[in-house]
């Protein structure tokens, strides 16, 4: 049965996320829309691992054949095209993630900032830890309750300690020592940190991020690429240059819920 608004104890499920820096639900997206996204991205991702040869910066290419590069070692990350089936609002209008992001947020003025991807790839190795958002470093010694931005998360396929699953060091989203941030690479590799875990996750999951959580890739030692998608939703007010392009006819097709998600759209030009 997949979950609905009825089946969430929202309450608790912010708890979690504000305590934890993370909170997962199961159950949120049928396999077979999974399977459908899969294998529409599956050739992208072959296109760019057979084309990005070496690690890179910049994500290069074409986003409806595959804009990526490879990130570290047979990790690659793609930027999602804006069109079917990736651009489901079955999933980036999800009724349990926005109800949960209205009361996280107590507002519904956020935007949808970016449809990407992470996927290490049979082959790939650890990545050092990090924070996906430099908000530690702007204000330092302050650990700001709310987070402004989150990535809203779910793998296509099934993930674990053999294929790569994500590990997580929760509760240090609130962290914010300047004399610490340069040297978590080093700090949390010699020392003893517990609370550190794989985030083993079912097929059909979300999961919401707060960037700040400290976290990092592992090997992916399974013989297939391990594709995880990740929306960015952010407060109107936060100032970043990161948008997703979507062509004039998709976002005239758009709910209206889409459309306020999406009022910071480019217009991709894609003919
Ligand atoms: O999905 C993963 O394995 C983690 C990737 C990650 O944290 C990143 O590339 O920023
Ligand atoms: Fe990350």
């Amino acid at each position: 049965m997949l979950t609905t608004c009825e089946n969430v104890d929202f309450e608790l499920k912010l708890a979690e996320f504000k305590i934890n820096g993370y909170v997962v639900f199961e159950d949120m997206i049928p396999h077979e829309t999974i399977d459908r996204i899969n294998a529409a991205f599956m050739p992208l991702l072959e296109h760019v691992q057979e084309r990005e040869t070496e690690v890179a910066a910049v994500e290069t290419g074409d986003v409806r054949t595959g804009l990526g590069r490879q990130q570290f070692t047979n990790r690659y990350t793609l930027t999602i095209p804006w069109m079917p089936p990736f651009a489901d609002p079955t999933i980036y209008e999800h009724p349990v993630i926005l109800e949960f992001l209205d009361r996280y947020w107590r507002a519904d003025d956020y935007v949808v900032t970016c449809y990407h991807s992470n996927n290490p790839c049979p082959g790939s190795e650890m990545q050092p830890w990090h924070r996906d958002t430099g908000l530690a470093r702007y204000i330092p010694h302050v650990g700001l309750e709310i987070c402004p931005v989150v990535g809203v998360k779910f793998p296509l396929a099934d993930t674990s300690a053999e294929n790569g699953s994500i590990e997580v060091l929760p509760s240090t989203q609130y962290l914010a020592d300047p004399k610490l941030e340069d040297r978590y690479k080093d700090v949390l590799v010699r020392g003893h940190f517990p609370s550190a875990h794989r985030l083993n996750l079912k097929k059909g999951s979300m999961w919401v991020q707060d960037v700040r959580m400290l976290h990092r890739g592992t090997p992916n030692r399974s013989a297939h690429a391990r594709p995880e998608m990740v929306v960015c939703y952010c407060r109107s007010w936060f100032s970043i240059t990161q948008n997703v392009d979507v062509p004039p006819a998709a976002y005239d097709a758009l709910s209206e819920r889409g459309k306020k998600l999406l009022r910071r759209r480019n217009i991709a030009d894609w003919t």
